[in-house]
This record gives C-alpha cells, structure tokens and sequence, in this order.
C-alpha cells in the first residue's frame, strides 16, 4: 500500500479520501488544512471592522462580497479536513482554545480605509503566489478547493489595488494614508510564507509527499518580484532599503523579516492575537442557539411528527 501511495504521488496523480496514506501524511494535511482554514475564518475580523464604515455604497458591497468569500473558502477548507476523518466541531474547539494555529497576518490591526486596499494588494497577493501551486498539491479536496480560492482571491486582489489607484489619485492625505499601510503590511506579509526555509520543520516532507510544490523562500522570492513593480506603478515605497534588482540572479535583493516579531506573533504576543481569539470565542457562543436549532429542525426532518405528515398527506382512514 505504501509503494502503490508513493508510485500515485510520484506520478503526480492524487491521493483521494477512500485511498491509504501514511499517517503523517494525513496528519500533516490535516494540520496545514485546518491551519488554512482557520486563517479564512479568522481573516474576516480585520476587513469586517470597515464595512459599516466604507466610504460609498459600492466600496461596501465590494467589502462585504469579499469578506463574505472568506467564510466560504472556510467552509470549503473544513469539508476538505472532515475527508481525513477530523471533526469540524473538534477543529473549531481547537482553535478557539488556541491549540492550532492561523496566519500570522491576522494578528495585525487594520487602521485605515487604506489597510482594506493594502490587504487586497499585498495580503491576497500573497495568497495567490502561496496557493496556486497548491492547485497542484496532492490531496485531491484540498486542490480542487484550491482551484475556486485562488479564482476569488484574485477577484480580492485586484479590487485591493484597484481602491489603493483611487486612493493614490486623491488628496495628499489619503496618499498618506495607503503608503502608511504599505509600511505597516509589507513585512507581516513576507512572514506569510513561513519560516526561512532552513528553519522549516516541515517542507522537506511536505515537498516529499507533493503537499508543497515550492519552499517558503522560493514563494517569498516570487512574491517580492511580482509586487515591487506593482508598487511603482501605484507610487508606493516599500519600507526596505535593501530592496534592488540583482541582475544577475536576475530577481530582487530584500533585506531579512523580523523573525524574532514573527515568533512572538506565532506564540500569541502579536499585537491583536487576543482580541481576535476573543472575538471568534464570542461569535461561536453567540452561534450556540443556531447550532442547537439547527440540529432539532435535522431531527424533525429526519422523524417529522404525525401530526405534520398529515397535514401534508391528509389523515389516515381511523
Ligand atoms: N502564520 O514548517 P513550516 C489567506 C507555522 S489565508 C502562522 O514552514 P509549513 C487570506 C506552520 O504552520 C492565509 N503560522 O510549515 C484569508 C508550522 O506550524 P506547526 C493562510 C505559520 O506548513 C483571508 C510552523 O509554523 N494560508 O490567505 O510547511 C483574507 C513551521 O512552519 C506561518 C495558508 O494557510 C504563518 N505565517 O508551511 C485574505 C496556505 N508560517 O507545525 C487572505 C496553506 C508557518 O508548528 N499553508 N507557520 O503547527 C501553507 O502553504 C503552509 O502551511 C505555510 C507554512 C507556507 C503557511
């Protein structure tokens, strides 16, 4: 069973939910899952602050559609774990008692209209350079949902740019206001794509298995090359001196992200990790009666009472 999952992954074929797999295959993808999962859940707290409060009608109904996706890609990340046999409520429980973990990103304030342009530009930017390749990865569920995410994500990305071009076009004050949440978004970005790869427990295997297509520092790379250019044309300066083009590896120098920021974050000391815990911790007290009710309409219309076949059949002869 073993040869014929290596032979499947090697092959580039998929591994689908009835086949064998290792067990550290299937808990890691459960891990990277869940993680991405919980990273959609727990990104709709920044954006969502800003709907009741976007400039116009039309920024609003772009705001709420996207933030509105987030949920979905949620959903469609959980049903792709529940294929490995975890339990929704059980990863929902995990993270809300902070035993799993969600993007580092999320843990950052959004400040400023602004910070909804730049979390389009840059935060959706690198999800899409991160998880195209994971179109490609070798769980079947994971890769087809991968599929559907990267097409809206990159609906999100460029509504991002396109509010950061209006912004730029305005007055010298909202100029302002998107090059400073430029400053404050470019390194927790780069942080998206993981540790450096020789500090990575987990590429190696991951690459192995074809759950990763490319390293963290390769995606990175992919990342910086593609934005800086999109930062010219907006007029943006990304806050990095050491950022120059290396004409002979013939891709952008950048200067090194703040591990030791990266660390604290991923540990709870970021700077909104607690109010984020708190908020998803209330929503899903607040959801108990939905749940509740949810599970006895299920019940009712599993065994629906006489009373109600009746009415929809017409009584019986006595
Ligand atoms: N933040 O060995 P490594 C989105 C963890 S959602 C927090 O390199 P791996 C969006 C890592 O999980 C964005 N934790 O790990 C949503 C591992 O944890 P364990 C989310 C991080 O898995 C709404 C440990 O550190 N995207 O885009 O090989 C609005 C060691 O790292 C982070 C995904 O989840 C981090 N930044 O590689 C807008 C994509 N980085 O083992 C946008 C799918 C690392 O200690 N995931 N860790 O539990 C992946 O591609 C990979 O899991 C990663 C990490 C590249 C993130």
């Amino acid at each position: 069973m073993e040869q014929h999952f290596t032979d499947t992954i090697d092959a580039g074929r998929r591994i689908e939910p009835r086949d064998w797999m290792p067990d550290g295959y299937r808990k890691t993808m459960i891990r990277q899952i869940a993680q991405h999962a919980h990273s959609e859940i727990i990104g709709m707290q920044p954006e969502g602050t800003w709907i009741t409060r976007a400039p116009s009608l039309r920024r609003k109904a772009i705001l709420l559609a996207k933030v509105q996706d987030e949920a979905g890609h949620g959903m469609y990340l959980y049903s792709a774990a529940e294929t490995l046999g975890a339990d929704r409520g059980d990863l929902t429980r995990k993270l809300i008692d902070g035993r799993q973990k969600y993007s580092s990103i999320f843990n950052y304030p959004a400040l400023s209209y602004a910070d909804v342009g730049v979390i389009g530009w840059l935060v959706d930017g690198a999800a899409i350079v991160n998880q195209v390749p994971l179109c490609r990865s070798s769980y079947g569920p994971y890769a087809r949902a991968m599929i559907r995410i990267c097409k809206e994500e990159s609906f999100h990305q460029r509504q991002g740019y396109e509010l950061l071009l209006a912004m730029m076009n305005g007055t010298s004050a909202q100029r302002a206001m998107v090059q400073d949440a430029a400053d404050r978004y470019w390194w927790p970005s780069l942080m998206m794509f993981g540790p450096p790869d020789a500090d990575s427990p987990n590429t190696a295997q991951s690459m192995k298995w074809g759950i990763k297509r490319h390293t963290n520092d390769e995606l990175r790379q992919r990342f910086v090359d593609m934005t800086v250019p999109q930062a010219a044309r907006l007029g943006v300066t990304l806050p990095d001196p050491d950022l120059r083009w290396n004409d002979e590896r013939g891709h952008y120098d950048f200067g090194e992200p703040d591990w030791e920021e990266f660390k604290a974050v991923l540990s709870g000391a970021g700077p909104c990790n607690a109010e984020r815990s708190a908020r998803r911790r209330a929503a899903h007290d607040d959801g108990a009666w939905v749940r509740e009710a949810a599970l006895a309409h299920a019940a009712r219309t599993r065994n629906p009472p006489a009373e109600r076949i009746f009415a929809a059949t017409g009584a019986p002869d006595a």
